[in-house]
């Protein structure tokens, strides 16, 4: 199936379908290495189409036969689905075909995962299934029935009726293909039941295997505040009488929308104290708000064709991210956000990868659930609340739900509500959608006779195939502060729509210091010439909480890149303004933490190479390295009080507040760590209650290159539990320093718990090793041919995970002419490999800029 030429799809040559469904009827008869499927289709011409002619969508389906109305029918089958005469009439498509879950390891269609059978089919996994429209477009509700020995048989929609061996579903709301689940196991329910505003009582399950039923009350929790939080926040209520999770071991992604069935990673379901950090615990809050909010936001207004990715992902990734916002801290989360964003999105945007929020091409598209679609996706729709407003923003949602409940849309459709809704033309603004690349936001400023003046002037570097760009529409915050740090205008917004603009602010008394781009209104990067004492100003005094801690992450950027790049030391007006914020008790300790921490080693070489330098990763290590020394020594002081005055009395609770206070305890641990020889960290890893104290302690040791004794007894605690057990394998490569990274990535591929099908264990191992910049591009080059080794035996395995992970390479074009020839060495080693995958094969090209 893989060997067809690959062919590359064109959002302009969107076609309708030729056929509409009106009801789904499936008969799963489960058996691990032969599951027969039968399927029961009403089929009707669409008036809409041009064509007539009859194919289904299937990839490895045996067919056993097929009936149109009745009567056998011989379809004609290709390596892509069928082809079939079929009246000019509705009429009933029946058949049956047999599938192999057990071989299934590229994890997409029915699959089995430590004995339980699982599906996942978004994007396109449902053509593996059986032959069927497996485009978002077409929509249909579905009937169920499972058959198979396992005591739990779940589908999507509410229960209908079950007997021993046999389960029927019915989900009344029409959906398309990529939305089918089903499970099947030894599964126990931790349960629980919301009712809705309108007094719907909704039964709510979380389904694990056994021995993991103690872990699911936080993901209970956190679902019946997602629920209460859509009717509250954006009116909008669930529908089915059921709401049902599941957790499952083997999953490409972290989890899943489908409607009434959501299919999670464990990794982000399972939590408790001793096993998950905060940072978990917070991880799992947004992932189940997330693929909750998709029920509206995806599910009951979905995408007509994957180019439209963007309509469901970043508009459900704003809601998330909104939703945390309230749970927790605003601020805390903006500028979580933000570092995620750029070295995430902003790496991809400026790279060989790079591509538009909607791209307009694809070969394979399960390598474009990106950054870019999600995250940036998300960016361009805060920008439009920004620029409408609050009050306009909620009206068009409710435009949008009324209108188009039960569609596949656009982002046309999209944009035209909030057109109607607010008079707006939307068209410039539209370009967020199709222009990649991070736009470049430079400053010149002016003041005389009380008038202060901004001029900014935008400008988007080429991208590949888009070499020339337009401007685009910023919304930019500004406030402005007075000598004294007195607010002498509070926030405004600044449409700049123009290449170059000016925007003037009359009846200063004095020159006013600006805070230029608060809360990060738009995803640009922002350049202006402003001196180390100005942004220690901002920093001890911006009313923008986004915009303070901006301020000393521009200071520490600087910094390491002028210590990267000639040695030297942080200066002290950077590092006592530092000071000042840890010790300023009225601020949250999730903040302090975050301006504690040091931006990556991988976004101080991105700077570099947009700076016009070629990094060097080995010098931005020793930089990182000696900043950290550097912080230490200044702060020596304010560390030992603060790691004190930190503690949380109390039992474990992973709200917002109590893990800020060990955010901050775990950021001063790990700088104390370089003075004390570990003496605290060990006290810490002795008497920790919880995993956050636990792996905080042990990471600070192994910063350090100490803590083995800690480190092996952390693996020989947990060897048992798969979750930990990750965290123990990417500690390892990590930490390990530079050449030592590939060395140590490799030990624990060796081990016999290191498991090549389990993408989470794969990850955390490769993961690892791509996210230790140091290590990855460690001199030698080991890092390249060791990843390069290991995709290439991936790859026949789990195509997705394969390509997903040859992202690591995209920064090639940053470094200099020896590393850039180690990597396309590695590169053109995995393309040609025998039989790539679709998957693979697309990414290694776009990479290489084939
Ligand atoms: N829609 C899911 C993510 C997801 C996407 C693709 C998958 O397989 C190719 C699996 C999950 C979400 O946004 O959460
Ligand atoms: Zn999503």
């Amino acid at each position: 199936m893989k060997d067809a030429a690959p062919q590359t799809i064109y959002l302009s040559d969107y076609t309708p379908p030729a056929f509409l469904v009106d009801s789904v009827h499936l008969t799963f008869r489960l058996d691990p290495e032969k599951t027969r499927v039968i399927s029961k289709v009403d089929f009707r011409p669409n008036p809409q189409a041009k064509s007539r002619a009859f194919s289904l969508h299937g990839e490895g389906p045996a067919l056993q036969w097929a009936r149109i109305d009745g009567r056998d029918v011989t379809p004609e089958i290709t390596e892509t689905g069928l082809t079939c005469e079929v009246p000019d009439a509705p009429f009933t498509w029946e058949a049956e075909v047999e599938i192999n879950p057990a071989a299934n390891t590229a994890l997409e269609g029915l699959y089995t995962s430590n004995g339980m059978y699982c599906t996942q089919c978004e994007a396109e996994g449902f053509r593996r299934i059986t032959y069927y429209p497996d485009r978002p477009d077409v929509m249909a509700p579905f009937t169920v029935r499972i058959e198979g020995s396992d005591p739990v048989l779940l589908s999507n929609g509410n229960p209908l009726n079950s007997g021993p061996g046999w389960a029927e579903w019915h989900d009344p709301w029409p959906k398309p293909a990529y939305l089918f689940a089903l499970v099947a196991g030894d599964l126990r329910a931790h349960e629980g039941s919301f009712t809705t505003r309108s007094g719907h009582e909704v039964a709510l399950n979380v389904w694990v295997r056994p021995d993991d039923i103690g872990k699911c009350a936080f993901a209970m929790e956190s679902l019946k505040k997602s629920m209460q939080w859509d009717e509250d926040k954006y009116g909008r209520e669930y529908d089915l009488d059921v709401f049902n999770i599941v957790a499952v071991d083997d999953f490409n992604m972290g989890a899943m929308e489908n409607k009434g069935l959501n299919i999670f990673n464990s990794s982000v379901v399972l939590a408790s104290p001793e096993t998950s950090t905060d940072a978990t615990f917070e991880r799992i809050e947004a992932i189940i708000a997330h693929e909750y909010f998709h029920n509206w936001t995806g599910n009951r207004i979905t995408c007509r064709d994957w180019f439209q990715l963007c309509l469901k992902e970043g508009l459900t990734v704003f809601r998330d991210a909104q939703f945390t916002a309230d749970m927790r801290s605003a601020p805390v989360k903006r500028i979580g956000d933000v570092i995620d964003l750029r070295a995430r999105q902003f790496r991809e945007d400026s790279g060989p990868l790079a591509h538009p929020v909607r791209p307009d091409s694809f070969v394979e598209i399960n390598n474009f659930y990106t950054a870019t679609v999600y995250e940036k996706g998300a960016e361009v729709i805060g920008m439009l609340k920004t620029l409408v407003g609050d009050e306009a923003y909620f009206r068009a949602l409710d435009l949008y739900f009324d209108r188009h409940d039960g569609q596949a849309c656009t982002i046309e459709d999209w944009l035209k509500v909030f057109e109607d809704a607010t008079g707006r033309d939307l068209s410039q603004f539209k370009r967020w959608y199709s222009q990649a690349g991070t736009p470049r936001l430079s400053v010149e400023e002016e003041f005389a006779d009380g008038t202060y003046t901004l001029t900014f002037e935008q400008h988007t570097p080429p991208t590949p195939g888009q070499p020339d760009k337009a401007p685009q529409v910023i919304p930019i915050a500004v406030g402005l502060l007075g000598p004294n740090g007195d607010e002498v205008q509070p926030t405004t917004v600044l449409e700049m729509t123009q290449a170059r603009q000016s925007f003037t602010f009359d009846g200063l008394g004095a020159r006013p210091v600006p805070s230029i781009l608060r809360g990060f209104s738009a995803p640009v990067t922002v350049t202006r010439d402003s001196s180390t004492n100005e942004r220690a100003f901002l920093l001890a005094h911006d009313t923008d909480p986004f915009n303070r801690w901006e301020a000393g992450r521009d200071l520490a950027r600087e910094t390491l890149m002028r210590m990267a790049q000639h040695g030297g030391a942080p200066d002290r007006g950077y590092l006592d303004a530092l000071a000042a914020v840890l010790r300023d008790d009225t601020l949250d300790p999730a903040f302090r933490a975050l301006a504690l921490r040091q931006p990556g080693q991988d976004d101080i070489a991105r700077a570099l190479h947009e700076a016009g330098h070629t990094p060097d990763p080995e010098a931005i290590f020793h930089a990182a390295d000696r900043f950290g020394a550097a912080l230490a020594e200044h702060l020596k002081d304010t560390l030992h009080a603060l790691y004190t005055a930190m503690d949380v009395p109390g039992p474990y609770r992973p709200d917002a507040d109590d893990a800020g206070r060990r955010d901050l305890q775990n950021a001063a641990l790990a700088l104390k760590t370089r003075l004390d020889g570990g003496a605290a960290a060990r006290t810490q890893f002795a008497a920790a209650g919880n995993m956050t104290q636990q792996l905080g302690a042990l990471s600070s040791l192994m910063a350090q290159g100490l803590g083995d004794a800690e480190n092996t007894a952390f693996a020989e605690q947990w060897h048992d539990d798969r979750l930990v057990m990750d965290r123990w394998f990417a500690l390892q490569v990590a930490h390990a320093r530079l050449e030592e990274a590939p060395k140590t990535a490799a030990q624990m591929t060796a081990r016999s718990d290191f498991n090549l099908k389990n993408p989470n264990r794969f990850r955390a191992v490769f993961g690892a090793l791509a996210g230790n910049a140091g290590g990855f591009h460690a001199a030698s080059g080991a890092g390249y041919e060791l990843l390069a080794d290991w995709l290439i035996r991936l790859d026949p395995i789990n195509p997705q995970t394969t390509a997903r992970m040859c992202a690591a390479f995209q920064t090639w074009p940053r470094y200099d002419a020896d590393r850039q020839a180690r990597i396309k060495a590695a590169l053109h080693r995995i393309q040609n490999a025998p039989s790539l995958s679709r998957d693979t094969a697309e990414m290694v090209a776009r990479i290489l800029g084939d």
